[in-house]
């Protein structure tokens, strides 16, 4: 029995709609818990790995513990390095618009920092403002594809320098309260850590482009240069072809494969309030094009405040 046939058997064709060409789909009829069965999570793997982000409304049903218990189906749980889980639970990771940190309003893959940065994200929508903030995803691997053979080959060589500790202050739009979270909360302790730029997905085998806002700076190569080739890699990924964008309703569920994403939470819902929650799951040491793999070179317990 092919794939296909084995999917179809669990979660038909017809539920399972495309909501952009290259990444995004929503699946329609299914109601997600910690109860579902082996093959229904085997073909929801599959068609995150075939879609890169899926989607699913009227989630309602879950709250934190199960919301947590279905995402336990997807691998092992795992809490924020700095941020840490909401009490009571494993790894839920509350987003507030209110609160510093709460708006992540940046190109990310998220924990990049590390080197076995989370390969599953399963966020749920609890406040969702009347208009704007929308969530974009951006698929890393049709990114890599869009390069011609030279730019691959260049890629397939780099490595860059993820770090927590990167040039917050100077980005778009910050307040005052995410600097303040940003100085002494998230760079509490301070990881830096060599990703190849392209890495080989454990389990499609394709090649993604490691990359987002926690770059610091490519391995031997100078700043001014760096900068370039980063805008040019990043630019295929960001190109609003590339993307899909989820038009939250309290209660949806967008699950992503986070070793071939990336996504950015648009901030453009002024003072109203807004609230997601995440569970994350925990991922593996990327490894290179010539099989090496991912390494951390710093890790530094600053000072509490
Ligand atoms: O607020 C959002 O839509 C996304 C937040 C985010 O970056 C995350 O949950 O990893
Ligand atoms: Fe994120």
């Amino acid at each position: 029995m092919s794939e296909t046939d084995l999917i179809d058997n669990v979660i038909p064709c017809a539920d399972v709609i495309k909501r952009a060409a290259r990444i995004g789909a929503e699946i329609k009829n299914i109601k997600l818990s910690g109860d579902l069965p082996d093959q229904t999570i085997a073909a929801l793997e599959t068609l995150l790995l075939e879609h890169k982000v899926i989607f699913f409304r009227d989630q309602g049903h879950l709250d934190d513990a199960e919301q947590e218990r279905f995402a336990a189906c997807l691998g092992k749980l795992e809490s924020h390095p700095m941020l840490g889980a909401s009490k009571g639970t494993a790894s839920i990771l509350e987003l507030d618009s209110a609160r510093g940190g709460g708006r992540a309003d940046v190109w990310h893959t998220d924990g990049t920092f590390l080197n076995a940065y989370p390969k599953i994200a399963v966020l749920r929508g609890i406040v969702i403002p009347p208009f704007g903030g929308d969530t974009v995803w951006a698929n890393t691997a049709a990114a890599y594809l869009d390069l011609t053979p030279p730019l691959q080959r260049l890629a397939d060589e780099l490595w860059a320098v993820h770090s927590n500790s990167f040039d917050y202050a100077g980005m778009a739009r910050v307040r005052e309260v995410d600097k303040k979270h940003f100085d002494e909360v998230f760079t509490r302790t301070i990881f830096e850590t060599e990703h190849p730029v392209v890495r080989v997905h454990p389990k499609t085998g394709e090649r993604t482009l490691v990359l987002g806002c926690l770059v610091q700076r490519f391995v031997d190569i100078p700043k001014y240069d760096g900068q370039r080739l980063f805008d040019l890699f990043q630019s295929h990924i960001t190109a609003p072809e590339n993307t899909v964008r989820w038009k939250w309703n309290a209660g949806d569920v967008a699950i992503w494969d986070n070793r071939a994403t990336q996504h950015y939470a648009v901030n453009d819902y002024g003072d109203l309030h807004r609230v997601v929650r995440r569970a994350t799951v925990a991922g593996d040491v990327p490894v290179s094009v010539d099989g090496r793999c991912s390494v951390t070179r710093q890790k530094t317990a600053t000072a509490p405040p």
